[in-house]
């Protein structure tokens, strides 16, 4: 008998290339039919057949509060009622610039645009105009969105020229990004000399699209200390860790200053917000201040930022110490199963961001990360599913946990994971 979310895939699949609107919800790299999802409340989501899962995707990061927090419709409501959006400035967009200026360190000045990759992408288009230099750096394994100068992976040879990693982008642009090692000084030093002078790196300060891989002891400050030298502006892509490892980022936790920051996802609580910032002589190249265009029908909508800026206000010291206990515990329990199953994999964390990956003993890079069994991966999802936890789809990317779970939540994964990794 077909389920609702089976009779869901067939239809999506006649009016919507591969049945989805992003590709990764399609389960292709761990097989099997879709859940549509229904409805969510808390640290948990029902699918169209009304299966109850707990939820550790939280929409790829976005629902740090949880799902459907009172708060947060509550402001999404009232704004809702006061209309839609206006294509005018409005009150609440500055409320959420101020907060996001406040919390970052090195933000003195925010643009407001509706996805991660515009975010990226603008902040890209800003190095180029500040620098007037035309190539980039760009790491294996850190994904940045789908704009052409960041669909781009590591080309042949010592040229460490990028080359197209999409269909439908023009060697030419890909020429202009190189792509080094994550992880890695001396790359990252080959890949700035190995050409004309570069006008910015851009990285994930933790790395999550490759699985969760924290950057090593130092990197960071090495890659703030070469790109100051070489004259590079440095781009912390913090769409995920933004408001999700601490209320300033990982700039904060590590202590490292980008010239340019890109957020997304929490900073929208679960609608549409993106947002480049840095410093005010940076930002002021943007249209209409500055020669830099952008632009956005929808950026900074209102009932957006409402969300967003709700879900900040949800973010206390309190709230941050909470995750971290919740995270610490649900790793603790994850490499406990492990150990008693005698299944090769390990646990990779930062703050509320993990990843179990099959087949290695650490991930420092996507060189190592390649080498992790996706196999297995796709079985422990499924078996995982089976049990009611809802894990992202792919053993390439983090697990998210919310505000909204807890010890009970905890429980039910950790004892999903010990018969899924017995079976
Ligand atoms: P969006 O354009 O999807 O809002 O953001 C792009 C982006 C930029 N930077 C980082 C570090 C990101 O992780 C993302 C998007 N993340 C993926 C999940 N790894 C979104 C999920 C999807 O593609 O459907």
């Amino acid at each position: 008998m077909q389920n609702a979310s089976s009779k869901l895939t067939a239809r999506a699949i006649d009016v919507i290339p591969g049945g989805v609107n992003s590709p990764v919800r399609a389960w292709k790299a761990v097989g099997g039919n879709p859940c549509f999802v229904n409805r969510a409340r808390g640290a948990y989501l029902w699918d169209a057949d009304d299966n109850c899962y707990v939820d550790l995707v939280c929409e790829w990061g976005p629902l740090i509060a949880g799902h459907a927090h009172p708060e947060v419709l509550r402001a999404v409501t009232e704004a809702a009622t006061r209309g839609l959006g206006f294509g005018a400035p409005t009150a609440i967009e500055v409320q959420l610039a101020e907060h996001i200026v406040d919390a970052v360190p090195s933000i003195q000045k925010v643009r407001l645009v509706t996805s991660g990759t515009e975010a990226t992408m603008t902040a890209i288009r800003i190095a180029r105009a500040a620098t007037k230099r035309d190539r980039i750096v760009k790491l294996a394994g850190c994904y940045h969105g789908h704009s052409d100068p960041l669909l781009v992976r590591a080309g042949s040879g010592a040229a460490t020229f990028g080359i197209p990693d999409s269909a439908g982008v023009p060697a030419e642009i890909s020429r202009l990004t190189s792509v080094a090692e994550y992880n890695d000084v001396h790359a990252m030093r080959a890949a700035l000399e190995a050409g004309p002078p570069v006008a910015a790196v851009i990285l994930e300060p933790i790395a999550a699209n490759m699985g969760v891989v924290p950057p090593l002891p130092g990197y960071l400050e090495e890659v703030r200390r070469i790109t100051q030298a070489a004259g590079a502006l440095l781009i912390f892509d913090e769409v995920i860790s933004g408001f999700r490892v601490a209320r300033g980022g990982a700039q904060e936790l590590y202590g490292i200053s980008p010239d340019l920051t890109c957020l997304g996802k929490i900073v929208g609580g679960g609608l549409p917000v993106g947002a480049v910032g840095g410093r005010g002589e940076l930002m002021d190249l943007l249209a209409p201040a500055g020669p830099v265009y952008q632009a956005g029908t929808l950026s900074g909508n209102p009932v957006a930022c409402s969300a967003g800026l709700a879900t900040l206000g949800l973010l206390t010291g309190e709230a941050y110490a909470a995750l971290e206990k919740t995270s610490a515990l649900l790793a603790d329990g994850l490499r406990d199963a492990i150990a008693s199953a005698g299944v090769h994999a390990t646990v990779q964390r930062v703050g509320s961001l993990l990843t179990l990956f099959f087949g290695v003993d650490q991930v420092r890079n996507f060189t190592e990360a390649s080498t992790s069994d996706t196999v297995a991966f796709a079985r422990f999802f499924r078996a995982m599913i089976e049990r009611g936890v809802y894990l992202p789809p792919s053993q390439f990317e983090a697990w998210f946990l919310s505000l909204a779970h807890g010890a009970a939540e905890v429980e039910r994964i950790v004892e999903g994971a010990r018969a899924a990794l017995r079976a």
